[in-house]
Parts: C-alpha cells; sequence; structure tokens
C-alpha cells in the first residue's frame, strides 16, 4: 500500500445524531454530481447527465496518442499498447447501468461522513472497448495467477494513505467471457470524456463503480490476493471499524421512480394534479436479472405489480416499469421495489454499514396532490 501522509490523516467517521452536511461532503458533492432521475426517460443516459464519481483529481491527459497501457506481472509476455493499437483489437459495445457502491448513503441513520448521495448515483451508457480476457490471453497469464490488479493515473490521499486509485479483479471475473470486461474508449459512440475516464477505462458489467476504474495506465496479474487499500480498507462491509468486513461486489437490485408530476423547488415534493398518472422508473440488478417491481402509494402499506419491460436484449442495463395510478387530494408516499431471479429484493428498513455501501432500502417520493376546490 502507498506512504502514510500523517499531515492529512482522517478517519472514516459517522456524523452525530442530527448533524447537517458538513463542509466537506458539499465540497464533495458538488464535483461528484448525481443523474437527474427525470433523465431516467432515456434508454441510454445523455453525456453529461450520467452520475460522475473521482476519488481524487480527473487527470488532464494533453496527449491521448501518448497514453500507454502496460499489462504486466505474472504474464510470459508484458504488453504495451497505445490508444490506437487498442482499436485495432475486436470491439464489444455493451450497455451497462453503472452504479455508485455508495448510493444511498446520506439517507442513513447515522450517516456515514463521505460523498452525500441519495439515490441518483446511476447512469447507463454503451461503452466499446476491447475484452480483457484478449489482452490477458495475448499477454499469456501464467499458472499461479490470483488477482488482476487495476491502475488508475490518478493520484491521492485517503485516511492518511497516498496512494494510485487501484482495484483488483478475482482471475475468473478478469477473464470472464458473458459478461466480458471491457477496457473501454468509447462512451455512446465517442472518446470517454475526461470524468469518465479519458483515454481507457474499465467497465465490469454488474459491479459496483469502485471496479469500474478510470484513465487506465496499468494491468498487473498478481499470484497473492491484492491488498490495496480500495480493496482491503475502503469498499468492505462492516458495522464495527475492527472488523475485516466483507468486500462489495455486484451490484443488489433496486427501483427508481422516475419522478411524476412537477417540483417544488426547494424541497423537491412532487405535484402531482388529481386524475390518472402512469407511474415510470427503471430498475436494475448486477446480481440476477429483476423478474419483478412492485408499487406502494401509501407508504409501503400495500404493494402492487408493475408492468416491467422486456430487456430487449441488454441484461446488464436498466429496464423500465410502469403501473397506473389514480392520484387523489391528498399527500401520498410513492415507493417502488424490485426483486430479482436469485430471489434478492429491496429491504423496507435500512441495512446499516459505517461505509453505506451496497445500500438499496426503496425510495420513498412524497407527493402532494392539490384539491382542485382549494384554488385561492
Ligand atoms: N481511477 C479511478 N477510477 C475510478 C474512481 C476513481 O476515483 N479513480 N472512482 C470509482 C467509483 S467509486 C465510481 S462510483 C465510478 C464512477 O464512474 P463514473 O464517474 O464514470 O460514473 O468510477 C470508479 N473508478
Ligand atoms: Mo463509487
Amino acid at each position: 500500500m502507498g506512504r502514510r501522509l500523517t499531515g492529512v490523516s482522517a478517519p472514516a467517521w459517522l456524523a452525530a445524531a442530527g448533524e447537517g452536511l458538513g463542509q466537506d461532503e458539499l465540497a464533495l458533492a458538488t464535483r461528484n454530481h448525481g443523474l437527474p432521475l427525470e433523465a431516467m426517460r432515456y434508454d441510454v443516459t445523455p453525456p453529461g447527465l450520467h452520475y460522475v464519481l473521482t476519488h481524487y483529481d480527473i487527470p488532464h491527459v494533453m496527449d491521448e496518442a501518448a497514453w500507454q497501457l502496460n499489462v504486466s506481472g505474472r504474464v510470459q509476455h508484458v504488453l504495451t499498447l497505445s490508444t490506437a493499437q487498442l482499436r485495432t483489437y475486436p470491439a464489444v459495445t455493451t450497455r451497462v447501468t453503472l452504479e455508485c457502491a455508495g448510493n444511498g448513503r446520506a439517507l442513513l441513520s447515522p450517516r456515514p461522513v463521505s460523498q452525500p448521495w441519495l439515490v441518483e448515483a446511476v447512469g447507463t451508457a454503451e461503452w466499446t472497448g476491447v475484452p480483457l480476457r484478449l489482452l490477458l490471453d495475448e499477454a499469456g497469464v501464467a499458472s499461479d495467477a490470483v488477482d488482476v490488479v487495476f491502475t488508475g493515473a490518478d493520484h491521492g490521499v485517503e485516511r492518511g494513505v497516498e496512494q494510485d486509485y487501484q482495484r483488483s479483479l478475482p482471475l475468473d471475473v478478469a477473464t470472464c467471457e458473458d459478461p466480458e470486461v471491457l477496457v473501454a474508449y468509447a462512451m455512446n459512440g465517442a472518446p470517454l470524456p475526461p470524468q469518465h475516464g479519458r483515454p481507457l477505462r474499465l467497465v465490469v458489467p454488474g459491479w459496483y463503480g469502485m471496479a469500474q476504474v478510470k484513465w487506465l495506465c496499468g494491468i498487473t496479474v498478481t499470484d497473492t490476493p491484492f491488498t490495496g487499500f480500495q480493496q482491503s480498507v475502503a469498499y468492505r462491509i462492516r458495522r464495527e471499524s475492527a472488523e475485516a468486513g466483507e468486500p462489495v461486489t455486484c451490484i443488489a437490485p433496486r427501483a427508481l421512480l422516475i419522478p411524476p408530476g412537477f417540483p417544488d423547488f426547494m424541497s423537491r415534493t412532487r405535484v402531482v394534479p388529481p386524475g390518472p398518472v402512469l407511474l415510470e422508473g427503471r430498475a436494475w440488478s448486477g446480481r440476477a436479472p429483476v423478474t419483478s417491481v412492485d408499487v406502494s402509494t401509501d407508504g409501503g402499506a400495500t404493494w402492487h405489480p408493475a408492468e416491467l419491460e422486456r430487456d430487449h436484449g441488454h441484461r446488464w442495463s436498466w429496464r423500465r416499469w410502469s403501473r397506473r395510478w389514480f392520484a387523489v387530494p391528498g399527500d401520498h408516499v410513492l415507493s417502488a421495489r424490485a426483486t430479482d431471479e436469485a430471489g434478492n429484493t429491496q429491504p423496507l428498513e435500512q441495512p446499516w454499514n459505517r461505509g453505506g455501501f451496497a445500500n438499496n432500502l426503496v425510495q420513498r417520493v412524497p407527493v402532494f396532490c392539490p384539491d382542485p376546490a382549494d384554488t385561492a
């Protein structure tokens, strides 16, 4: 792991009961924006509306032609590839929904102090690149290999540890054919934007965001499990800080509503005129295909099945769901709940861990339906 820099060391901590967001959380929130939920109307998120999360700084890549990707470690031949060389390999395009593992964190109590996501750390893009398996085949992975470590060109300090952003995948995930892990150079048919990893990033369908290493410059095959900061300190599910914890891996099921009606500027409460309303949204799971979505319009007291659109061949993308509702004057709380083929579903009570990871508590959308008789 990296050098200790005690001068800027800060432990991970939890906000005290009732403590508002601090300026440190605000600084992260202004850098790392979420998906405006109304943009879930698009099957593929338009550029600029996809959520963004960057731990350190976005690297300034002046000359894409000079970028090099090194494949090394427990391999027979070290590869050094330019972005132009990568474009000569067979290209694969996959529509993938990415979600940050910390999505939902700011709604937890007590609140883990970090990037304060509500529920909007999600987006869907068409990623084009080279299957990682082809590069590993060409390099010739040694028989004692266990992990593949991915290094980004960004550098920073986290909890007192100076480091490059690094994450690993087990060899079987890295060399899988379905889903194929991609070394991607295009997003929605265009070169990667700077904030999404220009010029190269990893795309691991079904896994939470931390695995999708941006500004990818190194791939190292190792014969021992990788124990870097983002693997063994961050991104672990723990209730107590002393626990080793379980690693964060694939995305738990979640359904979100496209906000109905129109919003109040400050509270974001939705105003919905009385009458028929089409409730609709998106649902996804990285663990198994979503099999059903249920909707509640009474704060979770009763649930009714929604119509779930087919995946149209895009297993790793969110899917549209909808259900008709007849809004009557008064206050309502709307929710949607996804269940996948493996029986994973969304909890109605908050699941809690110190990092606020893999938190898929059902969304609650307060709605006010005005009485037409009350016009002043
Ligand atoms: N090099 C690098 N890769 C990274 C990160 C980072 O800080 N540095 N953040 C990760 C996290 S936590 C998330 S959620 C996703 C976000 O990807 P996006 O910004 O393209 O949506 O990138 C991942 N890849
Ligand atoms: Mo993330």
